[in-house]
């Protein structure tokens, strides 16, 4: 092999073809992408000591081309090979999220790069569902959706040649890099010539929108991908005042001087012509458009407190759901002080003023004594509860199922053929090694 290609620029350079092919498949996509474009544009002027911050962080750059998408797989076959293409391009399974308690047969996890360079280069991430086939109920739909899938082929026999060259030589080389980007793009396509017959897709529909939508076609065409506001909220009042059919509610948490995880909301799915068998027409509605806006990771102490703030204004029935969760979110910290006192986010430790002598102490004393600022890592994943809504929003009002919950991650690991990575440990490395690198500062030895 000539010189490999850094799998960092892999990804960055299938990030730009998926989202220049979305935004021909689904131009709304591309008024999602104007609209965050002017609202981050305004934010930056309007907050130049956020726009300074950002710069220090590193963030200003990736954010013009961060995005995440997401897919939804058929068969354990289908998650392996897929685990195998993304690792190509250095994105790794990250956390597990049981979809199945929200009344969607499917469970997920988030491929995307995990230590500091790779994320800084560019976080793409996409969110990978596979269909749990054990919760279609009529045992005789299960077994024809299952032979449905058994001869379904979603790569193309060069993207999987490309794959296990990358595997044996531990990398691509330009020309193959370009080719790889090129072949897996045909797995994320619209093909809108089903591959079963109009019968066949009523009765999928019927079990479940979602399972018609796994099932029905030749591949499991990119669903939705998501560009970062730095204001959700005039993103949205943007959409509305733009006629876009928004969700109603912004997911995740309230507003907040210092933002926390993810909020999220998308526009509803559009109806797209298919063709089924014998050039009978039909519908499907599957694809939509999404905004978010990202906030400080939580500890699993402060994620705690998001659930049981989220939950209490979920359940609870005085005045707007709006209303209900800023007054349960009045119980959380909303200092970056106060979130690092409490132990509620992660942070990363830096040196004030480039390298140089950093007192003795802990990283609570370095800050006291100003020599070492500290500023919140980045959520780099997602939320079952938004997610499940962000579904639900997309399969329409009447769609509403209830499954047993029944978390299964040890059955996805084993279809996926790797266990997934924990979020909280991927974060709680990042401070610690920011603080280490404090400890080793050259000037530490003398103080
Ligand atoms: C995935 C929905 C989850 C998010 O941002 O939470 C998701 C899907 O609809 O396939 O993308
Ligand atoms: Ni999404």
């Amino acid at each position: 092999m000539s010189v490999p290609v850094c799998a960092d620029t892999i990804r960055t350079r299938f990030s730009h073809a998926m989202s220049a092919m979305y935004r021909d498949e689904v131009p709304l996509y591309g008024d999602l992408l104007s609209i965050v474009a002017d609202v981050n544009r305004r934010v930056l002027a309007d907050r130049p000591a956020l726009a300074a911050e950002l710069r220090a962080r590193g963030e200003l750059d990736r954010l013009d081309v961060e995005r995440h998408g997401a897919i939804r797989l058929g068969t354990a076959a289908e998650l392996a090979m897929m685990r195998r293409a993304f690792a190509v391009m250095g994105m790794w399974p990250v956390g597990y999220y049981d979809l199945s308690v929200a009344g969607v047969p499917v469970h997920s996890t988030a491929f995307r790069p995990v230590n500091e360079a790779a994320l800084a280069a560019n976080p793409f991430r996409i969110f990978t569902s596979l269909l749990r086939i054990e919760l279609i109920e009529d045992a005789g739909l299960r077994a024809e959706a299952e032979a449905i899938l058994a001869n379904r082929r979603i790569f193309t026999d060069e993207a999987v040649c490309l794959i296990e060259r990358a595997e044996a030589q531990g990398g691509l080389d330009e020309d193959d890099a370009d080719r790889f980007v090129a072949e897996l793009l045909e797995t994320f396509r619209w093909h809108g010539d089903a591959r079963v017959g109009a019968d066949a897709y009523a009765r999928l529909s019927a079990a479940h929108r979602l399972i018609a939508d796994i099932v029905s076609f030749r591949g499991p065409h990119i669903n939705h991908l998501t560009p970062r506001t730095l204001d959700i909220d005039a993103a949205q009042a943007e959409m509305q005042a733009r006629g876009i059919d928004a969700k109603a509610v912004v997911e995740g948490p309230p507003p907040r001087a210092v933002p926390i995880l993810l909020r999220q909301t998308s526009f509803k799915a559009i109806e797209e012509d298919v063709v089924f068998p014998g050039d009978q027409p039909g519908q499907h509605t599957a694809r939509f458009g999404e905004i978010e806006q990202r906030g400080a990771a939580l500890t699993p102490a402060g994620r705690a407190l998001y659930d049981r703030l989220l939950e209490q204004a979920r359940t609870g029935t005085d005045g707007s759901y709006a209303e209900r969760l800023a007054t349960a979110f009045a119980d959380f910290p909303d200092t970056e002080d106060a979130l690092r006192d409490r132990g509620l986010a992660y942070f990363r430790y830096e040196p004030v003023g480039g390298v140089g002598t950093v007192p003795a102490g802990d990283p609570a004393d370095w800050i006291a004594a100003g020599q070492v600022r500290a500023t919140p890592i980045v959520y780099e994943d997602f939320l079952p509860v938004s997610a499940a809504g962000i579904f639900q929003s997309n399969l329409g009002d009447d769609e509403q199922r209830s499954y047993a919950a029944s978390a299964a991650q040890a059955a996805f690991e084993a279809a996926l053929g790797a266990s997934v990575r924990d979020p909280f440990a991927l974060y709680a490395e990042l401070e610690a090694q920011s603080i280490a690198r404090i400890r080793d500062l050259p000037g530490r030895a003398a103080a």
